[in-house]
């Protein structure tokens, strides 16, 4: 498919270490994906369901110890550790590379090699970016042509060029002793081993579109976010764009694929999707902020998706999707998980694979961070600058996070500066998208802490540098927003999801200074929220939208002992926003 040197000798190289049996080049063509599927279910890898209800898609299982992201074997191997930074795990380069040649040798002796030419954003585009994926699974083959750009027009539009992402991954026992993913950001290369789940072999997704392009951008002067890209349109047919950063299980996509309240889709609101996870952001010859999604498709958690939550992301998973560890109905060969509905298969395979009645079993039949992966054309709010290489211009920036107490539903920062603050200080409760204990509260900068390929310190530097570059009369304003408060018997206090527009109009006004808002130790707050239709009380409302000062100062504290860990290689701009958070909650 190609005859560029640097992708040719890189790939000699790669299969004299795992010697496959056999090179295939993946061309992105139809006839060769169909081919690919009809042999993972020959040999049981994939199970067909059922064509007539889910036409094209199909159902994986991964081992029960692959069921998630592993950010303790998450590694970032940059010449020194210092550039890594205190949050990441690091290895030197050379000793990494030597521990995990052993492990790759020979790992696909009697298997296929498949060589993946992909593109992150629409091919050609100033954004994207292009990546060869070295795998030897048929799954990831198939999960990658769904949420990337494949084949061979990226090959064409690489052309002899020796820019492009050098991703290799083997299954191999699926050991998770001997799991390995490891960025090396100098080298524009990722290694990844022993895993066969999501985030930690799709490659072009975490580890390419964060922690490889996150270095990358701030070599470059442009940014890699764990965010979501929504337009929202209002009755005059006007659309303004939003990016949202929460950490992983915490509601991007339910955000982006947003359908209002009754009330305000009379009106004529809408919510168009650009991106659920993922936004590569520049800024444009006009000093304008600019996104794209660099993705093709939704990896998006099964458990708590149904019509009423998330009705766009069911619709989009109704043809030519994967689903990954829900549960299958027996009956009629289709899934279910928690939360789709109150009615759960009897006659039920549950994500293990063993055989239970659903309606009586006690534990979950879909695994929590199950998921499916469906093209972004399937999903009927799809924004039509969806393919736009030129992305769509921002105007407002969102950080939020999963905390039943501190922060309210939605504040606005004071300005870029200390917005950038907001989302350094960013806590959330840990979810079931990484391994680990679920519901712990930990400090996740940007919903980036997983993500980020280089020294978190720099990272907020880089914030505050690109802060300075975009045109101030055109900055994207900067809020933070909680859908997760509870109160003391444990239920949310807020309605969320399609509720979760008033919110939005609130920040858009805002962004055109239509909006009042009150001056609070931690930012502007809404004076109120519409409540049209909405079964909420006074008291709540005001609970979720008022500051317990004693509850920030206790705040404090736990940001001042995270910040201290980066000691002088924390920028000023983010010290002096502390003293001046601090300035202000003791007044
Ligand atoms: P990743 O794909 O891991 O990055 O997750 P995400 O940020 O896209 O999260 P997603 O939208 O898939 O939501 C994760 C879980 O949070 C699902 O179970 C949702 O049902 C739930 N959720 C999303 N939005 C809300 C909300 O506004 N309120 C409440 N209570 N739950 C929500
Ligand atoms: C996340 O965990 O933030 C995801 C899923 O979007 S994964 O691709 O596994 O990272
Ligand atoms: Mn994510």
């Amino acid at each position: 498919m190609t005859n560029n040197k640097a992708v040719l000798n890189w790939l000699d190289e790669m299969a004299q270490m795992t010697t496959p049996d056999k090179i295939v080049w993946i061309d992105g063509s139809e006839e060769q994906l169909e081919a690919l599927r009809a042999e993972a279910v020959a040999s049981g890898e994939m199970i067909k369901l059922n064509q007539e209800k889910l036409p094209g898609c199909y159902y994986h299982r991964t081992a029960e110890n692959d069921v998630a992201r592993v950010e303790d074997r998450t590694f970032i191997c940059t010449p020194t550790k210092e550039e890594a930074g205190p949050i990441n795990n690091w290895m030197d380069p050379a000793e990494m590379y030597a521990k995990l040649r052993k492990l790759y040798t020979g790992s696909m002796k009697g298997r296929t090699m498949y060589v993946i030419p992909y593109s992150m954003g629409p091919v050609g585009s100033p954004f994207s970016k292009i990546g060869i994926e070295l795998t030897d699974s048929i799954y990831v083959v198939l999960n990658m042509a769904i949420m990337t750009r494949i084949g061979k027009p990226v090959m064409d539009q690489l052309g002899d060029d020796a820019d492009f992402v050098k991703c290799l991954h083997a299954k191999k026992d699926v050991d998770p002793e001997e799991r390995y993913i490891v960025q090396f950001p100098q080298d524009s290369t990722i290694w990844s081993i022993n895993s066969a789940y999501g985030g930690n072999v799709l490659l072009g997704k975490k580890c390419f579109a964060l922690r490889i392009a996150s270095y990358l951008g701030m070599k470059e002067g442009w940014m890699a976010e764990h965010m979501l890209i929504l337009g929202l349109e209002n009755p005059k047919g006007e659309v303004k764009y939003i990016c949202a950063a929460f950490p992983s299980a915490c509601g991007k996509t339910n955000l982006a694929m947003l359908i209002p309240p009754e009330y305000l889709k009379k009106k004529g609101y809408k919510v168009w999707t650009v991106g659920d996870d993922i936004a590569w952001l520049r800024i444009g010859p006009d000093g304008r902020l600019y996104a794209i999604n660099p993705e093709a498709g939704f990896f998006g958690v099964a458990p708590g998706t149904s019509e009423k939550t998330n009705f766009n992301a069911l619709a989009a998973t109704k043809k030519n999707t994967i689903f990954t560890n829900v549960a299958i109905n027996n009956d009629d060969n289709t899934v279910w998980w928690e939360g789709l509905d109150k009615n759960p298969p009897e006659n039920c395979t549950e994500w293990t694979g063993k055989h239970v009645n659903g309606k009586t079993y006690e534990g979950k039949l879909a695994h929590p961070n199950s998921r499916f992966t469906a093209p972004a054309v399937n999903c009927p709010c799809i924004s039509p600058e969806f393919e736009n290489p030129q992305g769509v211009p921002i105007s407002a920036i969102v950080f939020g996070g999963r905390r039943a107490k501190t922060a309210p539903l939605v504040y606005q920062a004071y300005d870029w500066q200390h917005g950038v603050f907001v989302g350094a200080t960013m806590a959330s409760e840990t979810t079931a998208a990484a391994t680990g204990a679920v519901g712990v509260v930990r400090r996740d900068p940007m919903a980036m802490k997983p993500f980020v390929g280089y020294n978190m310190a720099d990272y907020f530097g880089h914030w505050l540098e690109m802060g300075n570059k975009i045109d101030p009369a055109k900055a994207p304003k900067i809020f933070h927003v909680n859908w997760f408060r509870q109160d003391d018997e444990g239920n949310f206090m807020w309605p969320g999801f399609g509720d979760n527009m008033r919110v939005l109009l609130w920040i858009l006004d805002r962004c055109e200074g239509k909006a009042d808002a009150v001056e609070s130790a931690i930012g502007y707050l809404p004076e109120s929220i519409d409540t049209t239709d909405l079964d909420i009380n006074e008291a709540t409302l005001k609970e979720l939208l008022s500051v317990d000062k004693d509850v920030w100062k206790e705040e404090i504290k736990g940001q001042k002992e995270y910040f201290a860990q980066f000691g002088d290689r924390l920028p000023k701009g983010i010290k002096d926003e502390l003293d001046k958070l601090e300035a202000r909650l003791n007044k």
